[in-house]
């Protein structure tokens, strides 16, 4: 054990999807047995995790019957208990079974949308009975290949009635659950609805009970398109609207790839980790650190345990370096702001009196734009806090 093997004061949590992939691609077959949920929790525990997330499906076998249900539901209840592991999160899976194969609440037949509204229903009720306080909403059917089908107009317009229908069924339960809605451009379908971050934040505006709904970003989902993911994290923490986050590994341009967190482009694992805990002096992310990624397909369950290690203990080297970064006097130095009061209280918010002195203020372009600000200097200092000689 050393500074950065995990604890649950970490709060660090994998989806049974997650670990439990069992390798399986378009091109080839499962290449790992199934695992049982059970093991999985108490695997996930020894490794140092403090919870684990899942869909419906993924413990409960769709059509099960409700004795086997709660058999099934039991046996799992006493591995948590057994095992000091919690449930923070549960989801739907509105994307495996072929009755959504034109989507789940945007599907164009109404009894396809009253399914997947019913299947959420029941769903919710699992994730609560577990203890979960965030319900997430990852449409992977909402899109099209054939845009023709349907105004996409009519997509969001019947997303938005699910989720005004589902929010007003958690107040009447009396349910204390928050929403977390995960954008993605694309995979499964050719386009999905609400591509990135920033479309589901607007969405969001649009609710009737927005207070209660916020996103999940993906590491994966944003850098597929090749956008920053920093950014989008950054507009949902400003916004107040990142209740939860799906931490992984991806390059630019590929497929969604899941992979360990931090195993590719360590720069913007490290940015993410900075901003989530704070180190710059912003307001941290309290939430779970969920790990929505899979070990290598080359893998035996051994592997998948490394995985999972990997991922938690990249998280926490990176949180430590994060904050010798902001510790760092020459960092200071060079991000130390130009500290100027009274030129920034005209500007802070507008007056007539304000627009006035700021049409007479003294303002020397020519020469602000000649001073150098030392981002060189600042990213090679990043660089080397990141190859470990600072
Ligand atoms: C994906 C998604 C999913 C969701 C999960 C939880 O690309 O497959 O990231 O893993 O996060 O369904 O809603
Ligand atoms: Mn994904
Ligand atoms: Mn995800």
């Amino acid at each position: 054990m050393d500074d950065f093997d995990p604890r649950p004061s970490d709060q660090f949590t994998f989806g049974l999807w997650t670990v439990g992939n069992p390798g399986r691609d378009p091109f080839g077959e499962a290449v790992r047995e199934p695992m049982a949920p059970t093991h999985i929790v108490a695997k996930l525990a020894e490794c140092g995790a403090y919870g684990v997330n899942l869909h419906d499906n993924d413990l409960v076998p769709f059509g099960a019957s409700a004795a086997e249900r709660d058999r099934i539901v039991a046996d799992f209840k006493a591995a948590l208990e057994d095992h000091g592991m919690v449930v923070p999160m549960a989801t739907t899976n509105l994307f495996g079974h072929p009755v959504f194969k034109d989507g789940a609440f945007s599907a164009n037949d109404p009894k396809v949308r009253a399914f997947a509204i019913r299947k959420t229903m029941d769903a919710i009720d699992l994730g609560v009975e577990l203890g979960a306080s965030t319900y997430v909403f990852w449409g992977g059917r909402e899109g099209t290949e054939a845009d023709a089908c349907r105004d996409p107009r009519e997509g969001i317009k019947r997303t938005r009635e699910a989720m005004n229908f589902l929010c007003e069924y958690v107040r009447d339960q009396g349910y204390d659950l928050r929403f977390a809605l995960e954008a993605k451009p694309n995979e499964p379908r050719g386009d999905i609805y609400f591509a990135t971050t920033g479309h589901m934040l607007h969405f969001i505006e649009t609710l009737d009970h927005k207070q209660m709904v916020g996103v999940n970003p993906e590491v994966a989902h944003e850098t597929m398109s090749g956008l920053s993911f920093v950014h989008g994290v950054a507009q949902a923490m400003e916004a107040g609207k990142l209740f939860h986050i799906d931490l992984n590994g991806q390059r630019i341009g590929r497929y969604d790839q899941d992979l360990r967190f931090g195993s590719e482009d360590l720069k913007q694992a490290f940015l993410l980790v900075r901003l989530l805990e704070g180190t710059l002096g912003g307001e941290r992310y309290e939430g779970p650190r969920h790990f929505d990624a899979h070990a290598y397909r080359t893998e035996d369950e051994a592997g998948v345990w490394d995985f999972a290690r990997g991922c938690m203990r990249t998280y926490n080297i990176l949180r430590a370096k994060a904050r010798a970064f902001d510790a760092d006097p020459q960092v200071r130095e060079l991000i130390a702001e130009a500290r100027d009061e009274g030129v920034q209280a005209l500007t802070r918010s507008y007056s007539s009196e304000n627009a006035a002195a700021l049409r007479g203020l003294e303002l020397d372009p020519a020469g602000l734009a000649r001073r150098g600000l030392g981002y060189e200097r600042l990213d090679q200092l990043m660089c080397e806090h990141l190859m470990g000689v600072r």
